[in-house]
Formats: C-alpha cells, sequence, structure tokens
C-alpha cells in the first residue's frame, strides 16, 4: 500500500469524539471516483482509529445530520440543496475542504478533484492532524501524468520493464494484456492519492502491436480498473504503425491514406475507451522512425495524431528527446547531443495543434545526476510544453542507492529562464501560466514493477510520492513533502523523522559527490547499463555523452566563442553567464567548460583536488548511512528495518568502489597528485 497504509495511530482512541461517524455520498454509481472518494474514507477512518463510519448514498436531499463528511461535486451538492456561498472557484481536479470537527465537506470541482479532497482528508488524519481548517486547492498544471516503459513481453512471461528496477510488467505478459490487473487497480489507488491524473502503460520504445484488436481490448479493460480512482489511460505509439502491420505501404505524415488510417484506430480506441488520455510519442530518436523519415517536420508529425484525437479531447504528448546518435562525432569540436533538442525544434513554434504537448526531460542529455535546465523550455512559448522527470533511478543508483530527487528537481523547476528579460521560472512556464498556454505540466517516469514494493526499495518511494506533490504543487518543500511521506510511510516517531529526513535531504548531494562532480555527468557505464562506475565509457562513445578528459584537461566546451554554441541557446541573460567561466557555477563549470585540472574553482580548489576531495566526502557519508538507519531498529517493523539496511550497506560499500575507481581513474590520466596523499597509495 506504499505510503496509504493507513495504520492506526497510538491516539486514536481519545480521537473519537471529534470524528465523524457517517459519511455521506453523492453519486451512488460504482464506477465514479466520488464513489470511491465515499469508501476510501470510511475504510481510512475504521483503519487509523479503529472507528466505524457508515456510509449512506444520496443524489437529493442532505440530511442535516452532525458528524458527517459530505463527499461529492460542487455540482451534485448544489444540486442536493447544499450552500456553496463561500466556497471559492475551483479549478478542474481542484477540491474544497472544510474540517469543522466531526462536520467534514469534501466537494471537488469535478468527480476527480472530490477523489483527491478525499485523499487528502486522510492524509491530515493518519498524521494525526484533526484540526479545523477549510481550504481550496487546485492543481498547479493540467498535465499530470505517470510513463512506464513497458514492454509487452521480455521479462520471462511477463513484459519487461525499461529501466525498470521493481520487477517486470504489472500490465502485461505473453505479449498481451494481463488477465488480473488487481495490481493496476492499487497503482491507480497510489497515483490518484498524490492527484496523478493519466498514466501512458507502454514503453516509449512502443510496439505497432499495441494498435491491434486483441491489445486494445485489454486496454479497455486497464481502463476499467483505472477510473474509478479518476486516472486516465494513455498509450505511447510506433510511429511506423500502419506500416509495420502491414496495412499500409507507408507512414508518411502527410499521406492521404496514413491520415486515415491514425483517425480509424483512434476512433476505434475510443469506442472501446471514451476517456482516454492521448498518445506519447518517441519519434525520430534512438533508431525510432518519425516524420524526419520523410522529411517531414517534428509539427506535421506531432499534428497527425493531435488531429485524429481532437474530436474526443485527447491529448498528445510528443517528446523532445530527438537526437540522431549516428551522426554525432567526439573528433569534431563543435559536435554536441546537447544541441539536439533545439536544433530540431527549431522554427516550430507555432505549428502544433492546441492539443500538442512537447514532453521535455530536465536536462538536454539525459536525466544525469546533474544538467543545467533544458533551453528548449524558453524557447516554446507558443507551444504547450511539460517536463520529464524520471522517478526510476536509472543514472542515479536503480534503486540500490538512496537518491531523493526533489532536491534536483527542484533545480530545473525554480529555475530563471529570463525569457525577454523577464522572470519566467521553468515551473511558470510548464503550468501554462508563463506564456498563457491551457495545456502542460508534468510527466514522470516510474517504471514501478511486480516487486511488493513497487520500484524495488521502500526508500525510493519518497521520489513517487513527491512527483505527484510536486507536479500538483511545484512550490511546496521538498523537506515537507518528504515528511509527510514518512509519517504516512512509516510513523511520527521524531528519530524515524529526523533520520530518514537527513539522510535522504543529504542523499542526491552524497550520490553526486561520488559519481560525477562540476556538471562531468554521472561518471557511469554508458554503454549499456548506466550503472556503476565506468569513466572511460564516456568518450568515444556515439551517444554523445562525453567529458573529453585527457591527460591535461577535461570538459566539454559549450560556449559560442570556442565551443559547440551550446550556451548560446539560452536566453541572453542566461546565455552570459554560462558563457564565461567566472560566472558559471563550480556545479556546472565542466558542462559548459573545457579546462586544465589544475584551473581553480570560485571555491578556491583545484577541479582535481574537488574530484579527490568530493568522492572521499561522497563516500564518507554513505558510509555513516547504515549507523545512522539502525537507531530506527525498534522504531519501525523488522522487515522494512531489515530490508533497507541490506541497500543502504551494500550503498555504502558500492560508494567506495565508486570513489576508488573514479579518483584512480583520473590520476592515472592526469598524474596530478591528491594533495591529501591519499589516492596515489592505491
Ligand atoms: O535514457 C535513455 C534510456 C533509454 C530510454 C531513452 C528515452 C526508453 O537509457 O532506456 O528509452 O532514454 O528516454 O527514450
Amino acid at each position: 500500500n506504499g505510503w496509504l497504509r493507513y495504520a492506526r495511530l497510538p491516539s486514536a482512541e481519545t480521537l473519537h469524539s471529534e470524528l465523524p461517524v457517517h459519511v455521506l455520498v453523492l453519486n451512488s454509481t460504482e464506477t465514479s471516483p466520488v464513489y470511491t472518494a465515499g469508501s476510501e474514507v470510511a475504510q481510512g477512518i475504521g483503519s487509523i482509529f479503529g472507528k466505524k463510519c457508515s456510509v449512506g448514498y444520496s443524489s437529493g436531499y442532505i440530511p442535516p445530520d452532525n458528524a458527517t463528511v459530505i463527499v461529492g461535486t460542487i455540482k451534485q451538492y448544489a444540486s442536493s440543496g447544499g450552500l456553496i456561498n463561500g466556497i471559492p472557484e475551483l479549478e478542474a481536479d481542484g477540491f474544497w475542504l472544510n474540517i469543522s470537527g466531526s462536520e467534514v465537506q469534501i466537494l471537488g470541482q469535478n468527480e476527480r478533484g472530490t477523489l483527491y479532497g478525499a485523499f487528502e482528508y486522510l492524509s491530515l488524519l493518519a498524521q494525526g492532524n484533526t484540526s479545523q481548517i477549510a481550504y481550496a486547492s487546485n492543481p498547479d498544471a493540467p498535465i499530470r501524468w505517470i510513463n512506464q516503459w513497458d514492454n509487452l513481453q521480455g521479462g520471462g512471461t511477463h513484459g519487461s520493464v525499461e529501466r525498470g528496477y521493481g520487477g517486470p510488467s504489472i500490465f502485461f505478459e505473453n505479449g498481451t494484456v494481463k488477465s488480473n490487473l488487481t495490481r493496476a487497480a492499487q497503482y491507480a489507488r497510489l497515483l490518484a492519492s498524490i492527484g496523478i491524473n493519466a498514466v501512458v502503460v507502454n514503453n516509449v520504445n512502443a510496439n505497432e502491436s499495441m494498435l491491434t484488436a486483441p491489445i486494445m481490448d485489454g486496454l479497455k479493460r486497464i481502463a476499467d480498473v483505472f477510473r474509478p480512482y479518476g486516472v486516465q489511460l494513455g498509450i505511447s505509439l510506433y510511429f511506423a504503425s500502419p506500416q509495420a502491420l502491414g496495412e499500409l505501404d507507408t507512414f508518411d505524415p502527410l499521406d492521404g491514406a496514413v491520415i486515415e488510417w491514425w483517425h480509424n484506430r483512434t476512433d476505434q480506441i475510443y469506442k472501446r475507451i471514451p476517456d482516454f488520455a492521448g498518445y506519447l510519442v518517441k519519434a525520430n530518436s534512438e533508431g525510432q522512425p518519425g516524420p524526419l523519415t520523410y522529411n517531414r517536420t517534428l509539427a506535421e508529425g506531432a499534428n497527425l495524431f493531435a488531429r485524429a484525437l481532437q474530436p474526443y479531447g485527447g491529448v498528445v504528448m510528443f517528446r523532445a528527446f530527438v537526437y540522431d546518435s549516428q551522426n554525432l562525432n567526439e573528433s569534431y569540436w563543435k559536435d554536441d547531443r546537447a544541441n539536439a533538442a533545439v536544433q530540431f525544434f527549431n522554427g516550430l513554434d507555432g505549428q502544433f495543434e492546441d492539443n500538442v504537448v512537447i514532453q521535455v526531460k530536465y536536462g538536454p542529455i539525459d536525466f544525469q545526476v546533474r544538467e543545467p535546465t533544458s533551453p528548449l523550455f524558453a524557447h516554446l512559448q507558443q507551444t504547450s510544453s511539460a517536463i520529464e522527470l524520471e522517478i526510476t533511478q536509472e543514472y542515479l543508483g536503480q534503486q540500490c542507492h538512496l537518491v531523493y530527487l526533489p532536491p534536483l528537481w527542484k533545480t530545473v523547476l525554480d529555475f530563471d529562464m529570463r525569457v525577454d528579460s523577464q522572470p519566467s521560472l521553468v515551473r511558470g512556464i510548464v503550468s501554462g501560466q508563463r506564456f498563457n498556454r491551457t495545456l502542460g505540466g508534468y510527466a514522470g517516469v516510474a517504471n514501478v514493477g511486480t516487486n511488493q514494493t513497487w520500484l524495488g526499495s521502500h526508500l525510493a518511494m519518497s521520489n513517487l510520492y513527491a512527483f505527484g506533490r510536486l507536479a500538483w504543487n511545484p512550490r511546496l518543500d521538498p523537506a515537507s513533502i518528504l515528511q509527510d511521506w514518512i509519517r504516512l510511510t512509516f510513523n511520527s516517531d521524531p528519530t524515524v523523522l529526523d533520520t530518514i529526513t537527513s539522510m535522504s535531504m543529504e542523499s542526491w548531494p552524497t550520490y553526486e559527490n561520488y559519481t560525477g562532480n562540476l556538471g562531468i555527468q554521472t561518471l557511469t557505464d554508458i554503454l549499456y547499463a548506466h550503472y556503476g562506475p565506468n569513466p572511460a565509457s564516456q568518450d568515444n562513445n556515439p551517444w554523445g555523452q562525453w567529458t573529453r578528459a585527457d591527460a591535461n584537461s577535461i570538459g566539454m566546451d559549450r560556449t559560442v566563442w570556442n565551443g559547440t554554441g551550446f550556451a548560446g541557446q539560452y536566453p541572453p541573460q542566461v546565455a552570459v553567464m554560462y558563457e564565461n567561466i567566472s560566472t558559471t557555477p563550480d556545479d556546472l563549470l565542466l558542462w559548459f567548460h573545457h579546462v586544465p585540472y589544475t584551473q581553480h574553482l570560485q571555491s578556491g580548489q583545484t577541479v582535481i583536488q574537488h574530484f579527490y576531495d568530493a568522492h572521499y566526502a561522497g563516500a564518507a557519508n554513505a558510509q555513516t548511512f547504515p549507523s545512522r538507519w539502525a537507531t530506527l531498529k525498534s522504531k519501525i517493523d523488522d522487515q522494512r528495518y531489515e530490508e533497507v539496511l541490506f541497500r543502504l550497506t551494500y550503498q555504502a560499500g558500492h560508494s567506495i568502489v565508486w570513489r576508488d575507481a573514479i579518483n584512480n581513474f583520473y590520476f592515472n590520466l592526469s598524474n596530478v597528485p591528491d594533495q591529501a596523499g591519499r589516492v596515489e597509495n592505491h
């Protein structure tokens, strides 16, 4: 159940008199999120407090009972005679929560909003908070989607999950949709509790058979188990599907037969799933076909799907992760994969249909331990955009290392692009506010699997939880989100709270310290696993993830005056900061500049000495994690205590492997001794 444990509170009995005894649900249709909201509230109160709460349904009359929770939409409430004076205007998916002792109103702008309000109420109760409050809550952005990279097969009888570390797919087996979708429903419940409104269930490296009748029938079954939780279903498309299925001899997006084919398939999906969310498209990237195959623009490709979806209100999430790995060659100083997205989308702003959202990874390369914000966010002003964040820890320890990601995500969400020299925070751009867009938001690559913990590790679930909370409100503080998660997942014991908070908040800087510093990227094995140290693989690879390290110097020169020109893709005030070494922050120095190992940082340290010191500091801190965790023995259940301890002990050891591999590599390459005399002794 993740954070939805609803564990009995120690003080449960003393609070009974302040609690409702009845839940009145204003919609009695079992598949409706309002119905779900009512059942959750009654079940939650029973479980947290051991107090029975009866549930009744009414669509016409609200009896003047005391001690009742009223659960419904604003509209249902008003038409049942409820007074809505004083309730602020809500936005789509928003809710009004009014807790006045044992009398509670949970009213959504729509059915889904009501369910969100119910989960918020339960989150307060489960954390022991029974205070009287009344407030409205609205999401910051309409798109709050999860992407799963699940394959139809490949994981034994189950589908495999690309970059998934929590077991095989909960959706697919033997090349088709699973017959038992219990886990899919539980997943939808978890996601609804953090405000997620859609899930794309299959890998962006998609398969054309998603659009065959048996699979579309299976997708209908997934949509049916999602629906009571207000979660819509979306799918990833294989661009060349009409041809790959042998139905047409082309997939040219401007060909009349191709257009008709996609309209037809889209109609078939909506016949089965009337509330289908839309398509996610990875095109012309890493060997995937796309519009460029026919010399058509990315906009022409995206619009093909957008027009087919328009009659139904569906959305196309079109990925900006477009680059050509065949054409990257490190022997050219100016070759740079980081330039690709802005170059490929150049001139297309304004050419996309209104129901297209460009889905942009947070950085210009690929989910590294630190990247500058993707400059593409500044270029899409007449086009909606969404930020793609990776919850699955591909380059960040694959759930075997504790890395709490929101502090990393916040560096991007709070980054000010200074478009037209005006405040232009990324979170304001993706929410649609900065450029007055009606769509936009958040896509989180989660990749949960059949493992009992969902993500393969108990502590990794804080990232999934926080993703939803931040997509709803990106102004929230990562530490306070984390503490809600700790109280819900474990308990409110101060040692539990302090220990998990401090370890988690230190975890990203710690991981950065022992993997790759100063913006050099995660120095991992780039060729296949993306796991463990392998700095040598970071050069001469076709993926364009390069460090250009040699005997004397290191870093990518991305300046306009002498390098790849990437710094110039930002609006002028930001470009000028990155163009100059003296104004580039230390933590991105090697992303933007190629410098001698002996270059002094703003901190006063040299680059190479910083490498040595940071790797020692990071590994030393990771080695404190097991003993800090050990203070929680008997304060949480044994099973989770032991399972987390096992992972943290592994991490402590692996951090030493990382430290020594990286330090020895750069010592051997540069021959610059470590001032503290540690490295050459190995
Ligand atoms: O980071 C790379 C991953 C691939 C992934 C790709 C993408 C789904 O290593 O596994 O493919 O990005 O985001 O499309």
